[in-house]
This record gives structure tokens, sequence and C-alpha cells, in this order.
């Protein structure tokens, strides 16, 4: 997609800029004045496969974000650079392919081998915006505080914080549980990944608490104070969810939302024909949870109650995706705020017999994609390909910006050359780079 192409596509032609009221049926178009800066809303949700209501799937129930997606682009075929937070992360947020960055674990910060990148949210910083963040944007412990004017506290709307979640739990068994572990890994003297893989508790967890019980909740009231306070400043605001990530953790309302019953399981419960082991991944992330056998099969009844609890998270976040779009239109902002929707990468259920991320497969490759045009009657869907590092190349050209986004690949050799397909088109790839190996994944056709 040109330039030009991609700027229609969010609905700033040459032309004209349209301005869409947020919410209303009735819808108003004005030209923008010359030069004005809209401001950026820019969700991320965690782990987020692309099954979600506007994407035609019904089981997952998602009213807030396909009400969003209505009014938007949907990008149908969207797909990381690499299934792992950080790597992908760093790869959206600074334009550039793994290959460039050097970031291919989570361990690296990208700073470490590219200390004069611009990122996204410094480019609009570079260009008069107020750039906050909340939640999860970088990947945990490789935040870049030179990208943004503020970090935002976590605060809320006036509710009490509940007592501190022991990693992320509620229940009292599961924070008893955890808070134990914590403390034989603290005698224990572990650190880095050791004390990692052992501050684990259960799978899921469905406790009948307020949004606000978990972070996500509070990520939302943060983002609310955050509107009501920068309303009369061009700002990027940037919303990290930490959900559906691993643990399934969500109120009890949103659990209720599903009967387990009538959940479909992966059709596919097995490798592929004639797939190499080392595509393939140990699902170690599910498989360190207190509650999951070590190995062997996942019982039905336990791919259910695994299923149940992704779809309560990804409702949980739709909840509190409404809930900031609502307070942008309280606020005033919704005619002049282009909203992005963005997840980091899929997430196996089950497919392929594999639970979690770290796969090139379709499902753990492929994400959520959807910018809110801030334009009349722009409702799409792009069937073309993207990744996420073009996507934010091209988001070099959003209005508001004086230059273009400065991040350009440098001409390093690549870890991995892709072949040419059809009609010598490069193909997308996605890469995963395993301890003895650089597994990429290319798509060629288009459909
Ligand atoms: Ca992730």
């Amino acid at each position: 997609m040109r330039r030009r192409e991609f700027l229609k596509a969010l609905g700033f032609g040459a032309a004209a800029l349209g301005v869409a009221r947020w919410g209303g049926a009735a819808e108003s178009a004005t030209a923008a004045a010359p030069g004005a800066k809209p401001n950026i809303l820019f969700i991320a949700a965690d782990d987020l496969r692309p099954e979600l209501g506007c994407y035609g799937v019904t089981q997952v129930k998602t009213p807030n974000i396909d009400r969003l997606a209505s009014r938007g682009v949907v990008f149908t075929r969207a797909y990381c650079q690499q299934p792992l937070c950080n790597a992908t992360r760093a790869s959206l947020l600074s334009g550039l392919r793994p290959d460039s960055t050097g970031v291919f674990h989570n361990g690296t910060h990208f700073r470490e081998k590219n200390p004069d990148v611009i990122t996204l949210p410094q480019h609009f910083k570079n260009n008069g915006y107020v750039t906050m963040t909340i939640g999860k944007i970088f990947h945990v412990g490789k935040e870049d505080p030179i990208s943004w004017t503020e970090t935002l506290k976590p605060a809320t709307l006036g509710k009490p914080y509940l007592p501190k979640p022991a990693g992320g739990y509620q229940l009292p068994e599961n924070r008893k549980l955890w808070l134990q572990r914590a403390e034989a890994a603290r005698k224990e003297g572990l650190s880095g990944e050791q004390l990692g893989g052992r501050l684990n508790g259960p799978a899921t967890e469905c406790a009948d608490v307020p949004d606000q019980a978990y972070a996500d909740g509070v990520t939302a009231d943060t983002a609310i104070l955050a509107l009501r306070e920068h309303k009369n400043q061009p700002f990027f605001l940037a919303v990290g969810f930490l959900k559906p990530h691993l643990s399934f953790v969500a109120p009890k309302k949103y659990w209720d939302m599903y009967d387990p019953a009538k959940l479909q399981l992966a059709r596919n419960p097995f490798p592929p024909k004639d797939c190499p082991p080392l595509a393939l991944t140990s699902s170690i992330e599910l498989r360190a949870r207190t509650d999951i056998p070590k190995d062997g099969p996942i019982p039905a009844d336990l791919a259910r109650r695994l299923i149940h609890g992704y779809s309560a998270c990804v409702s949980y976040i739709d909840a509190q995706v409404g809930r900031v779009l609502a307070e942008l239109e309280r606020c005033g902002l919704a005619d002049n705020t282009i909203v992005v929707l963005w997840g980091d990468h899929g997430w196996q259920l089950g497919e392929h017999d594999l639970w979690g991320k770290v796969v090139n497969f379709e499902t753990s490759a492929r994400r959520s994609s959807s910018p809110r045009p801030a334009v009349t009657g722009m409702a799409a869907r792009r069937r073309d390909w993207w990744s996420l590092s073009i996507f934010i190349r091209h988001s070099a050209t959003w209005p508001g910006c004086r230059s273009p986004h400065i991040s350009r690949e440098p001409a390093r050799r690549r870890c991995w050359t892709p072949p040419t397909g059809p009609g010598n088109r490069l193909p997308l790839h996605s890469r995963l780079a395993r301890p003895s190996a650089n597994g990429p994944a290319c798509r060629w056709t288009r459909t």
C-alpha cells in the first residue's frame, strides 16, 4: 500500500478530512484545519487472537470492539514479526524488523542495539504531542522513558483498591499459594528466568470482584482520568491491557457471559503432518501453572476451562475498551481522535496440540488490528497483508506530524533472506528464534 492509499484507508485523503462523531448514528463531516493534530488513542491487548466478533467469530463476545471496528478499518490479514511479546512490540513500536532491532527474545532491550531509534510515540512527542502511557505497551521491564512525556501512575475513579494482587490473583487460596511459592523461591535465592518460572499459580481464576480488582480495570480508570486532564492538548495516549495473557483471571461476570458446554474446542488438536519437531513448542508457559499437567494431553474438561477463561479475559478487556471509548465521547474528543487497537500476536488454544505462542502457525502469528479512523463512513475490511513494522512505518505519515518517522532499516545482514513468491513478490513472514535455528514462516497466497 502506498502512502496515499494508507492515508485514504485511515480516512485522511489528500483532498479533504472527514470527521465523524463516535457512537452516533447520524454523522457529520467537516473539513479539518490544515495542520490539525488529531489525538491518538493507542490501545494494546496482550496475546489477543483475532477471534473477535468483528472477525466473524461468534463464540467470543466483544460488543465494544465490534462497534469500534464497525466504524473503522479492520485488517484481516495482519501478522506479527515474531510471536513473542518483547520482539513483536520492539518491532511494532520502532517500525523495524527483528533483523534490524536485533531483538529476538524477551531479555533484550531494543535500546541496547538501537540507541538512536525513534519510536512511534517518541515521534509524536517530537511533533508537539503529549505522549502518555499506562499498562503494557513496551514489554514489561523493557520500558522506554524517552518515548513518553509522562508515564501515568495507576489510579482509580474514586473506588478503593482491593488488596494488592499477588501474582494477579484475588481469590484468597490463590493469593496464599502464590505468596508461598514466592517466599520459597526467595529463600532459594532464585532470580531471572528461574524466579519467573516459579512465580506461578493456577491457570485460571473466576472471582466475583469488580473490574478494578485486576490491573486492566485500573488501567482503564487511569486512561479515563488522563482523557479528562489532557483533553485540551494534542495527545498520544497508549493504553496497554495485560489480558488475555495468562493467567486467565477475570471478574466472574465475564465468565458468566459464556456457557462452557457450548464453547468449541480446537478442531485440529494434533501436529501438522510431517511437521518438524522444531516448529512445535512444549507449551511451557501454560505447563508451568500449578493446576496444569507438566506433560501429556490436556483433558477436554481442562481445555474447555482454559478456553472459557481466555474468552472471559477477552470480554473483560472489551469492556475496558468500551469504558475508555465512552469517556472519549463524554470529553468531546471523539471527533478528533484516531483509535488504534492491536494485539501483539496470537495464541494457540489447543490448535496443533499446543497452548501458548512462540510458534509460527497461523493462530500464533496472526494478530488483531483495528485502527478506527476519525472519518465518516470508512468502515472497511482490508484483506491485504500487513506486518507490524510495515504498519508503523506507514504511520510516519499520520497527520499531525511534520516530518516522516525517521527510523529506517539499517543495512544489516539479514538473519534470513526471504525467498520470492509468485510474481517475484516478497512474502510476508513471521519468524521465531530457537536455540539452534531461526525459523521463518512465509505467506504468499493472498486469499
Ligand atoms: Ca504478548
